[in-house]
């Protein structure tokens, strides 16, 4: 399938619609999602034109694992979960809903089951307060 453009992440990273932003390169993109499944729930995203794994470059590849690794530590220490988990899904089948790739990195702590797609939508003064503690952590 060709890249859609018109894709929600598309219009995030041309700075059409707002994110609360946790960290930016050249090559990516970090900032909060707005249904989180954990609090702390963080996306990142090459800036690369790419809707799945297989079509990555992997030099945006190696972009994007270099940031979550540096995204997860924050949220680690931000949040003080003991267990940081990264998903990254390809496909509708897989459960992507949003056809621009992007690595989740969602704090998890011991006895909490985590709800997979997660529907209610969290605004951005909601997610302000931790987003600061993330980013004075990264
Ligand atoms: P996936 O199912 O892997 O394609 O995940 C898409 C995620 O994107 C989902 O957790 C909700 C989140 N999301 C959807 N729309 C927006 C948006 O407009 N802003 C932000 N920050 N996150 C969004």
């Amino acid at each position: 399938m060709p890249y859609d453009r018109s894709n929600i992440f598309a219009k995030i990273l041309r700075g059409e619609i707002p994110c609360v932003k946790i960290y930016e390169d050249d090559k990516t993109l970090a900032f909060m999602d707005v249904m989180p499944q954990a609090e702390g729930h963080t996306l990142v995203l090459p800036k690369e034109e790419a809707e799945d794994i297989f079509s990555l470059s992997p030099a945006s590849a190696a972009a994007v694992i270099q940031t979550a690794q540096k995204v997860a530590k924050a949220v680690k220490a931000a949040t003080g979960a003991p267990g940081v988990m990264l998903v990254q899904l390809n496909g509708k089948a897989a459960g992507q809903s949003v056809f621009h790739i992007h690595m989740h990195v969602i704090p998890r702590h011991h006895g909490i089951d985590l709800e997979f797609h997660e529907r209610n939508m969290v605004p951005a003064e909601t997610l302000e307060p931790l987003a600061a503690k993330i980013r004075a952590a990264l």
